[in-house]
């Protein structure tokens, strides 16, 4: 694969489900989602979050991020939430000719690495006109049963291969910082910004915001230049992709 070639994108939990009602798809957002992703010509993998589909069952059986020996119907419940969620992100892709090829965690890790098959995997898929797409899920291993977020796999994907631009939709026009009159969106962030509305979502296991700065921040430390836009107007994905100035937030890759 070329250097600085890929482009992933996070759809997030808050774009693709209404977050505070459970079970909810946010069902018109994911199709004008599907249509900006058919108009993208350069190579891209896609990751989504849980939202009010594997957040509600995390919360419900007390699931998180740290390893612990769990009940296998809270493991299958969770999981399955979000198979249902992305099978109807899978439909509402499929009219409009968007055609991803799913790919669970489980299926393209070895630990906390893209595994050696998964690269190459991932290259066939691309060459075959098939958009990868993976989403956070409950990881097995030897150490317990624990949530792999959407966030974290951006993360392992960016460190495993040329991604040029990581870009992740939110339910918010992109990350804010304090200001002495209240909130502004920050243009750009960095580790100084002093953040607005840090852990806002209780209902979150994988950290909200902070969780999806701390992963940025690793993605930007590989060069790689990472931007936050609203996913109710995804145009703004087009607009980073060509280069054009946008409505969002940026790290710049490096740049701290
Ligand atoms: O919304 C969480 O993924 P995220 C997945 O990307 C589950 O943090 C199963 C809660």
């Amino acid at each position: 694969m070329e250097k600085d070639y890929l482009t992933i994108i996070k759809l997030g939990g808050s774009t693709v489900t209404l977050k505070n009602k459970p079970l909810s798809a946010n069902l018109p957002v994911i199709m004008e989602l599907g249509k900006i992703i058919k108009q993208i010509t350069t190579p891209l993998i896609i990751v989504h979050g849980g939202g009010s589909f594997g957040h509600h069952f995390a919360s419900k059986w007390g699931l998180s991020t740290s390893p612990q020996n769990a009940n296998p119907k809270a493991i299958v419940e969770t999981r399955k939430s979000m198979f249902d969620l992305h099978l109807l992100i899978l439909e509402s892709f499929s009219k409009s000719n968007v055609f991803p090829y799913t790919l669970p965690p489980c299926s393209i890790l070895d630990g906390d690495q893209l595994s050696p098959f998964t690269i190459k995997f991932l290259n066939v898929l691309m060459k075959n006109n098939l958009i990868p797409i993976t989403f956070g899920d409950v990881i097995v291993d030897q150490s317990g049963a624990y949530i792999i977020s959407g966030d974290k796999l951006m993360e392992i994907i960016s460190s495993s291969l040329p991604v040029k631009k990581a870009i992740f939709t939110m339910d918010v026009d992109g990350i804010y910082e304090n200001t002495s009159s209240g909130k502004s969106l920050a243009d750009t962030v960095n580790t100084e910004t002093v953040l607005y509305g840090l852990n806002s979502n209780v209902n979150d296991v994988t950290g909200s915001i902070s969780g999806k700065l701390n992963s940025s921040f690793k993605i930007a430390k590989n060069g790689i230049d990472v931007h936050f836009v609203n996913g109710a107007y995804p145009d703004r994905i087009l607009k980073v992709l060509k280069g054009r100035s946008y409505l969002g937030s940026m790290i710049k890759g490096d740049d701290q």
